[in-house]
Order: C-alpha cells, then sequence, then structure tokens
C-alpha cells in the first residue's frame, strides 16, 4: 500500500496542503487546498492570523477527508524567525508579531553591547536581520520583561500548530537555526548567549531534527476529523524544505524565490569566514545537518505590496505582462533597503526612492513592476559576485525554486543579467521538499540522496539560456 503525506506549507503570502505519494518510483503530487496569509494588524502590532491558520489546516484535512483518503502523516512547515510564547497553563501569552512589526528597530545595536557582531556570527553562522528571534525576544525583554517572565514555553510558529495538532511541545532544528540564538557546532541552544542577554533558558525545548516522528492528533481532532496520522517533523523552516528540492550539484546556485528571495549554495559545514560576515550570509541548518549559505533578498514582497497598493486590480501574471509591455523603461532601487521592508505604500517608496536618486520615475503599474524585477534581477547578479568571491570559483546555473518560478519575464532577465543558465522549478518545491522528509521517516523514501533523484524524476525543470547582455545591471 503506498503511503500518504499531507505537506502544510504555509509561506508569509499564501498556504497549502498538499498530498503526495509515491507511484511507480515517482512522486505524485496533489493539491488539497489553498489559502491567504497576511500580516494583520493587532492593537499596536502586525501580527499573524494563527487561530484562522489552524483552522484552514483543519478545513484542508476535512478535503482529503471528502476524497476519501487516509493520509498516514503530515508535516507543517512556515516562514522562519517568528514564534509564540506560552505561560503555564499553555496558553499564548502574546499575538504573534510578524517579523515585519517595528518592535525590532534599534535592538540588534543594543544586543551588540553585550556581545560582539563577531562573536555572534562565528558562534551561530547567522546573517544579521534586524527581524531575527533573538532581536525580538530582546525588545520583549526591555519593553514588556512581565511577558517574558511569566513564559514557559518558546515555540515557533510550526512547533505551535504541531502542538495545537498533538498537544506535544518541541523546537524543530531547522526552524531554531532562524532564531539566531542555536551554536552552529554543536547544533544545541546556546545557553551562554541566552545567559549574557538574561533571557530565561528554561522556556525552550529539546531540538528535534527533521524527520522525528512527534506523534499522533490529539482524540479532539481525531473525532472531528475522522482520521488518525502520524505527526512528522520535515524541515520546518519552509526554506529549509525548498532547498532539499535542489539537486544536489556543485556549479548551481538557488533561489527560492516568493515572499524572499533566499539566494544561495548547500554545503555540509557553517562558513563564518569574514568576507562571509561582512557579505551577511547566513548558514541556516538544514535536513541531516547540511546549512543552507545564503542571503536573503526582499524578494517578491515589493510586488505582493504593489499588488495590494493597486487593490489587487492586477494578478501577479498581468503584472508581468504589464512589466513586459513598459518596453526600455528603467530604474534601479536597492532592493535590499529596509526602508522596503514595510512601508506604509511601496508604490510610493519606490517612486521616492528613484526621484532621490535622479533617476526615471515609474509611473504606470507596468513600470513599477518592471521596476521590482530588473532591481531584483541587479541584486541576484550582486550577491552572485559574493558568492563567487568567497568559494573564489564561478557557478555555471542558477536554479529557481517556488512560486516566483512562474515570472518567465524574471527567470529571462535573471539569465541575461548574470549570463548563466537558469533552470526554473518546482513551483512547490516546499511542499515537495516537506514531503520527502516524512516519506524518509516512513521508510517510503531511503535517504536524502534518493529523495532528491525522485524529485528530479518526477518534477518539470523549465530552462532559460541566456539571449541578450543587459548592460549595468
Ligand atoms: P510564499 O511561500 O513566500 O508565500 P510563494 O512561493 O507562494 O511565496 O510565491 C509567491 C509569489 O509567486 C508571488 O509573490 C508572485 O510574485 C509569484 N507568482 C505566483 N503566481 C504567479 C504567476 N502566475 N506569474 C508570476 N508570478 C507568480
Ligand atoms: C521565507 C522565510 C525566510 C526567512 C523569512 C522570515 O518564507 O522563511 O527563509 O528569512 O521567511
Amino acid at each position: 500500500m503506498n503511503k500518504y503525506s499531507i505537506a502544510v506549507d504555509i509561506g508569509a503570502s499564501s498556504g497549502r496542503l498538499m498530498l503526495g505519494h509515491r507511484e511507480n518510483g515517482q512522486l505524485q503530487l496533489s493539491e488539497l487546498y489553498r489559502f491567504e496569509n497576511q500580516i494583520v494588524q493587532k492593537g499596536n502590532h502586525f501580527c499573524w492570523e494563527l487561530d484562522r491558520l489552524f483552522d484552514e489546516i483543519k478545513t484542508g484535512l476535512k478535503k482529503c477527508r471528502e476524497l476519501g483518503i487516509q493520509p498516514d502523516s503530515i508535516g507543517i512547515d512556515t516562514w522562519a524567525v517568528d514564534f509564540v510564547l506560552l505561560d503555564e497553563n499553555d496558553q499564548p501569552l502574546t499575538e504573534a508579531v510578524s517579523y515585519r512589526d517595528p518592535r525590532t528597530d534599534g535592538m540588534m545595536e543594543e544586543v551588540f553591547e553585550l556581545i560582539s557582531k563577531e562573536r555572534l556570527y562565528l558562534e551561530t553562522g547567522i546573517q544579521f536581520q534586524k527581524f531575527n528571534t533573538i532581536y525580538q525576544l530582546y525588545s520583549l525583554k526591555k519593553n514588556h520583561p512581565d511577558i517574558l517572565a511569566k513564559a514557559k514555553s518558546f515555540l515557533m510558529i510550526p512547533d505551535y500548530l504541531n502542538f495545537l495538532l498533538t498537544g506535544k511541545k518541541s523546537n524543530e532544528y531547522t526552524n531554531a537555526t532562524s532564531t539566531q540564538l542555536v551554536n552552529a557546532f554543536t547544533k544545541k541552544w546556546d545557553y551562554e548567549l541566552l545567559d549574557i542577554l538574561g533571557i530565561n533558558k528554561d522556556m525552550f525545548h529539546e531540538i528535534q531534527m527533521p524527520k522525528t516522528i512527534l506523534g499522533n492528533l490529539k482524540e479532539e481532532l481525531v473525532t472531528e476529523l475522522g482520521f488518525d496520522m502520524n505527526v512528522i517533523l520535515p524541515a520546518t523552516h519552509d526554506t529549509g524544505s525548498a532547498v532539499i528540492s535542489v539537486p544536489e550539484e556543485e556549479s548551481t546556485i538557488y533561489i527560492s524565490s516568493g515572499t524572499w528571495s533566499l539566494m544561495g549554495t548547500e554545503n555540509h559545514f557553517p562558513i563564518c569566514v569574514t568576507k562571509a560576515l561582512d557579505y551577511n550570509f547566513t548558514n541556516e541548518g538544514g535536513i541531516d545537518y547540511r546549512f543552507r549559505f545564503l542571503k536573503n533578498i526582499m524578494g517578491l514582497w515589493m510586488i505582493q505590496e504593489v499588488k495590494r497598493n493597486y487593490n489587487h486590480e492586477y494578478s501577479f501574471a498581468r503584472l508581468v505582462e504589464l512589466a513586459e509591455e513598459a518596453g526600455d523603461f528603467r530604474a534601479i532601487v536597492n532592493v535590499n533597503d529596509d526602508r522596503f521592508l514595510k512601508p506604509d505604500n511601496m508604490i510610493q517608496e519606490i517612486m521616492n526612492y528613484c526621484i532621490e536618486t535622479g533617476q526615471s520615475v515609474p509611473s504606470t503599474p507596468g513600470e513599477v513592476a518592471k521596476c521590482v524585477y530588473d532591481s531584483l534581477a541587479a541584486s541576484y547578479k550582486e550577491t552572485i559576485g559574493e558568492i563567487e568571491s568567497i568559494f573564489e570559483k564561478s557557478f555555471d546555473k542558477i536554479n529557481v525554486i517556488g512560486g516566483g518560478c512562474q515570472n518567465e519575464m524574471l527567470n529571462q532577465l535573471v539569465a541575461d543579467v548574470t549570463n548563466k543558465e537558469v533552470l526554473a522549478g518546482p513551483i512547490e518545491a516546499t511542499a515537495i521538499g516537506n514531503i520527502v522528509a516524512q516519506l524518509m521517516a516512513l521508510g517510503e523514501i531511503t535517504d536524502l540522496e534518493e529523495a532528491r533523484s525522485v524529485i528530479k524524476q518526477s518534477f518539470e525543470v523549465k530552462k532559460y539560456e541566456p539571449i541578450k547582455s543587459v548592460a549595468n545591471s
């Protein structure tokens, strides 16, 4: 009997439940349910709607029941760095505040007064982003010490959703590393660092690895859904699951393209050299203790916000068409400028940047979209230069995965500006990586090598060759 696994993959812009199983050696994937995700204002903070997200998971599971399929397992992955704190009665102490909330403004600098930037990097290997969990926790310590004092349990978003499914509390490794509180070499919580910051160590749980079977559904859920199944830990950090879908090839750089563009390589050890620190590359923990050496680039968040600012009048596909029609219009913004993290109005912010830098100012939806795509491509090119300088070698292929790989214009642009072959796909790389981790835990796939080979055989990848050189990109 084939075993069926469900991947719950929730990115910052949308979530989906995908059903996967092996058939004649190949991996079959089908969508059970898809829903929106967004940040909403609750009181003074930008927050996630965790209760709704859990309800959406249950709705998706009910769809599976309607299909008459009894799944063997479920695994959850989401975006990284955000968390929930539980009190002694396992009740959340706060809303799930989003990493785009300004509560971390200035916190990084305050943390550097307690521990040097260099030491922090050498111990954790994690890039400096003002929204990392470490700075979110430090902000709580400073501004709401009462909340932190009451916290008995620290759970990242997938850990919390797993807790709602099973009643079990655990911290999964890949997502835990994104906190900047895990030692890259011992792969455990860095208690010394927590002591220096004055953050309670006891609320952290033992770190568990992907492929761990966490347990079964809570009884009340079994009654509600009409079936039980194993809850398995995939790489619960979505980027960790996504990169499983990239073939292990020394010559390939990946871009996990969604709300963020995560661009880098996979290694068997963390790289904490000075150049990596200077360029702000991260070493996030992966399945089987692989490390993702990558850089966060602002990504398609910018176009998501542009789309929202136009009141969703244009679809993503339409914005690509309009950008193509914008002809020779060209203006480049520094996508990694913090001003684009959560501006009041993305279109206005882009226009202001162009005015301030004396460039042509985009004025139509097509010009705004073209500016975003050109700017992303320019940032990818710069990042490749940094990677090649760190590794002292050149890479010849770029594998774009995730929802953003459907953007044919951007794929071609990336091939043109980098003068490298671009491979686009799979679109659902994250859900696929999530499912193969479960199938490995269930004994349906032997190891990561086999998983990658099954993925390669099962999903189509589209090739883009450089066709024209783009000047000054
Ligand atoms: P996340 O997991 O971060 O929520 P996804 O991997 O789902 O992100 O990718 C979402 C992005 O995919 C959108 O921001 C959009 O730019 C891009 N996208 C989705 N559909 C299309 C499409 N039909 N054409 C071009 N781009 C698309
Ligand atoms: C992508 C992602 C990324 C993190 C960011 C918070 O969804 O998980 O890897 O840096 O969200």
